[in-house]
């Protein structure tokens, strides 16, 4: 039998689920490739942590971060905003939208807080604690050291978007920072898995298999 870690989870663990929202899923407006495949390992890691947190992309109709709010652009090209470069996407996740809901198919009712992020118009937000322009906070990382956590255990969609930008910022934040890769799911799109893959390792963040949680 091949080696494996055993992880334990207690009380200054949390597991943050990102972006399992229905405009991910297969028939949504920007759907992960094998996007559901995340949600049964999810459900049952949700189970071997007492602190979970999810996220919520977020959008207001017209978004920066949508092609359709840039003459002539087309999704997944890239453009220049004011804090650098932004890749352009369908409009998704519009707040009050079907498409923004998290999927009911999550089953975390002890989940504590919802994130959302995305809001401001002019800046979009893939990761949990720090808005693209790399300097507004969403107020996650006073949240989570506020109540004492010390391990992050990240997973959702995109993994090299939403779940990779979150892990690399709580590893920033000081948090000791793990990946769990079967749990998550890539849009991969001109480089982007093998960029995150790369920007994770030289933060430290640790991919690790669900399997590996003790009870998950
Ligand atoms: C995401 C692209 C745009 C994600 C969100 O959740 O990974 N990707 N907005
Ligand atoms: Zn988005």
């Amino acid at each position: 039998m091949a080696e494996r870690a055993t992880i334990e989870t207690g009380d200054s663990d949390v597991l943050i689920v990102v972006d399992v929202q229905v405009d991910f899923l297969p028939g949504g407006a920007l759907a992960v490739p094998d996007g559901d495949a995340v949600i049964a390992p999810i459900n049952r890691l949700a189970k071997a942590f007492r602190h979970v947190v999810l996220t919520q992309d977020w959008h207001p109709e017209g978004h920066a971060s949508f092609a359709s709010s840039h003459p002539a652009r087309q999704p997944f090209e890239t453009t220049e905003l004011h804090y650098g470069q932004q890749v352009l996407w369908p409009d998704h996740c519009i707040q009050g939208t079907p498409g923004a809901e998290i999927s009911r198919d999550l089953d975390i009712p002890h989940a504590q807080l919802v994130i959302r992020k995305g809001y401001n118009a002019g800046i979009d937000s893939y990761s949990g604690f720090k808005e693209a322009d790399r300097r507004t906070s969403t107020g996650l990382a006073g949240y989570l050291k506020e109540r004492g956590f010390r391990r992050i255990f990240c997973a959702g969609l995109a993994l090299d978007f939403c779940v990779a930008w979150t892990a690399l910022d709580a590893a920033e934040a000081g948090f000791e920072t793990c990946l769990i890769e079967d749990a998550s799911r890539a849009i991969d799109t001109n480089g982007s898995l093998e960029k995150a893959r790369r920007d994770l390792e030289a933060a430290g963040v640790r991919t690790i298999m669900s399997e590996w949680i003790v009870g998950a």
